[in-house]
């Protein structure tokens, strides 16, 4: 998959690209990601990209042209899905993730200030897309959030493919919980089953404790689901009251 970005602070995504899983995706050639400066694309002496709001209001608003210019430059080759990040879109979530694995080239447009000149959106933006509803300064934090999370779905990025299919929301519903050494933390021991080699046992035991983080942490999961089971024969029946 190509991914391209546009942006005026192109650094901020150096060590994002280099550490970790999405570092080795990157240096295996299994995601290709460029980072563009969106003032590479101005054509003033000052590389300007930002202006005052038609109408008042005060705060800056990025100007139309540099963006123009930059989208259809990144354009070329192949057509990509381009995305605004903006809390004015639609959120993020694991479908649309998936979704967007499925694209072969994703530009990501990371704006700043105020927000951008609206003839952007109606001319060289897809869609936007919102990573949760609260205010950021701008659009990179969410555009890595897109890409980490979109990398994580091309085979081949996470190591293990049972890491990607155990993992949260990944069957609609929360992990587990986990255990590693020593045996006794502070009093703590670690439940018995992990510790007795019954695969069967230990299986029906995550599944349990799955469901159980589920409906205490965050039952509109259960409510949500797609496939959720009809009433009274959802998969918490039976299952004992916790505090
Ligand atoms: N999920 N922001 C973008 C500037 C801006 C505003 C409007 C384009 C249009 C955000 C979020 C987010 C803050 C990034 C405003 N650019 N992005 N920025 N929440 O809050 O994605």
């Amino acid at each position: 998959m190509r991914i391209d970005v546009i942006t005026i602070f192109p650094e901020m995504f150096a060590p994002f690209l280099e550490l970790g899983v999405l570092g080795r995706g990157v240096a295996a050639g299994l995601l290709d990601v460029t980072v563009h400066d969106l003032r590479d694309y101005t054509d003033d002496p000052h590389r300007s990209v930002d202006d005052e709001p038609y109408g008042g209001g005060g705060g800056m608003l990025m100007t139309a042209p540099p963006w123009l210019a930059a989208v259809r430059a990144l354009s070329r080759e192949s057509k990509p899905r381009r995305i605004l990040l903006s809390p004015q879109g639609r959120r993020l979530d694991g479908e649309r993730v998936a979704e967007l694995a499925a694209e072969s080239h994703l530009l990501l447009l990371c704006g700043r200030y105020e927000g951008i000149d609206e003839r952007v959106i109606d001319r060289v933006v897809d869609e936007e897309l919102s990573i949760g509803d609260y205010v950021l300064s701008g659009g990179e934090i969410a555009a890595m959030v897109v890409i980490e999370s979109v990398s994580r779905e091309i085979p081949g990025v996470v190591g293990l493919p049972q890491s990607v299919e155990r993992d949260s929301f990944r069957d609609g519903l929360l992990d587990f919980p986990h255990y590693t050494r020593p045996s006794v933390v502070e009093g703590l021991a670690v439940p018995e089953v992990l510790l007795s080699g019954h695969h069967a046992e230990i299986e029906a035991w995550r599944q349990r404790k799955a469901l159980e983080a589920t409906r205490r942490k965050r039952p509109d999961l259960l409510t949500e689901r797609r496939d959720a089971p009809a009433v009274g024969k959802s998969p918490c029946a039976g299952l004992e009251e916790e505090k």
